[in-house]
């Protein structure tokens, strides 16, 4: 609940900049007509893999890497699956993590993520994974994609392009 305050309280905040950017090109006289909007993104979903819970129906990472070919950034704002009820995004500094609520994807780059780094956290499976499975999951963007994967369950040790 308090989670979804805050992002709403989040598009409230970036409404509100927009506004304040929208008086001052009026206020600046530019005149012009309001030119194309940002620039879009282009995204498409590589290497992406779920290695098999060390406990059998736990809690599992799932990794894979957002390429953006297009001109705009975006963020990776909310990743669900049918398969688990619970999704969660996580930053990883040093030893520690977090659950932040939105991932950013550069322009002309990708958004990793991978073992040691950023990553997701799939709980609550609705059926214990074996390797072979595949879990779909949703991913929906900042500037209005979605785009849905079906992830391959590894071993535990698995890497991509082994
Ligand atoms: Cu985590």
């Amino acid at each position: 609940m308090s989670r979804q305050f805050r992002r709403s309280a989040l598009i409230g905040s970036g409404v509100a900049a927009a506004l304040t950017a929208g008086t001052i090109l009026v206020a600046c006289g530019g005149g012009g007509s309001s030119s194309a909007g940002s620039p879009k993104s282009e995204l498409s979903i590589a290497d992406s893999y779920i290695p098999l819970p060390a406990a059998p129906g736990g809690m599992a990472a799932g990794y894979l890497t957002v390429k953006n070919a297009g001109a705009g950034t975006d963020q990776l704002v909310k990743v669900s699956s049918p398969g688990a009820k619970s999704v969660t995004m996580h930053r990883s500094n040093e030893n520690t993590m977090e659950e932040v609520d939105a991932l950013d994807v550069p322009a002309h780059g990708t958004l990793a993520l991978d073992r040691g780094g950023n990553h997701l956290m799939i709980m609550d499976w609705d059926k214990a994974p074996a390797v072979g499975d595949k879990l779909e999951l949703d991913l929906t963007f900042a500037k209005g994609n979605t785009i849905s994967v079906q992830v391959p369950v590894k071993p535990l040790t698995y890497r991509p392009g082994s």
